[in-house]
């Protein structure tokens, strides 16, 4: 059967799963300020997990258009007790960071999973996650945060995602991460129009023809509050709608917030689909 290695754990490549988004941070576009607290953030971690969250993604730094950086020593003091106090239970803890130190640390508190918006581009960070056995989530974003929402262009934006995510996968085999520990992430809202968000959604399933896992994270994004006129707060319809739409074009793992709700929109889904 097909799985995905992530440190010890095994997670099945033939059904789609979610991972449940817990940002330890101040300032996250749709939940900044909840869980800033450790026990706060445990408690939610476990939450997410009983309501089905298959993989937690633990983020120190918001990374929303114009977030100004972190300064390391804080996204370390946020993120590593939490990590600390969830790591080895029954699903894998996933670090959201693009600090090379941050994911050295996450990693040896116990995260086995490294979810990358720069693609492991920052030097050290290919070699770093190569000396383990995490998986890593390479996601694709034109520009940085601070910037990425000027004026992204592209030519074809399916084709040049496409081609990024490919080098990319490439650079981590070659640097000596196996296939079976890749996962390939278009990066919806990063560096992208509307336009462009609704075109990676409407074209993902050439992307998942590339053979690698797939995840999408859609979850609450500023493009579903241009399409259902939607606030930040009132998006969980829009979100469900775009997780089961990706899930039905490839997408393996979906990126969410809202885990309950994305999990019975998945079962029926499955119940239906599953079978065949
Ligand atoms: N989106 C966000 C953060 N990390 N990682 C991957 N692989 N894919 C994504 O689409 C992705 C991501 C942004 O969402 P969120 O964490 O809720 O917000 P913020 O960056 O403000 O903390």
């Amino acid at each position: 059967m097909a799985e995905l290695h992530c440190g010890s754990y095994r997670l099945s490549l033939e059904r789609p799963l979610i991972m449940g988004v817990l940002n330890v941070t101040p300032d996250s576009f749709s939940d900044g300020g909840l869980f800033t607290d450790v026990d706060r953030a445990v408690a939610r971690g476990f939450q997410l997990m009983e309501e089905g969250a298959a993989v937690l993604d633990i983020g120190g730094e918001s990374t929303r258009p114009g977030a100004t950086p972190v300064p390391l020593q804080e996204e370390l003091r946020r993120v590593i007790p939490v990590i600390e106090q969830l790591a080895g239970g029954p699903v894998p803890i996933s670090i959201d960071t693009r600090h090379v130190e941050v994911m050295q640390a996450a990693l040896a508190a116990g995260a086995t999973l490294v979810n990358d918006i720069n693609a492991l581009r920052a030097p050290g960070a290919l070699a770093c996650c190569a000396a383990t056995d995490a998986a890593v989530c390479l996601m694709h974003m034109q520009g940085t945060p601070a910037t990425m929402q000027d004026d992204p262009h592209y030519d074809d934006v399916l084709q040049e995602v496409g081609q990024f995510l490919k080098a990319r996968a490439e650079a981590a085999e070659a640097a000596g991460i196996a296939r079976n520990r890749i996962i390939l992430d278009p990066g919806f809202g990063f560096g992208k129009t509307v336009a462009h968000n609704l075109t990676l959604l409407r074209g993902l399933d050439t992307l998942a023809a590339a053979g690698y896992p797939l995840l999408a994270g859609l979850s609450r994004k500023s493009v579903l509050g241009a399409v259902t006129g939607r606030a930040v707060t009132d998006r969980v319809s829009g979100s469900v709608a775009a997780a089961l739409l990706a899930v039905m074009r490839g997408a393996w793992m979906v990126r969410v917030h809202d885990v309950a709700a994305t999990a019975s929109a998945l079962a029926v889904w499955q119940a239906v689909e599953g079978g065949q």
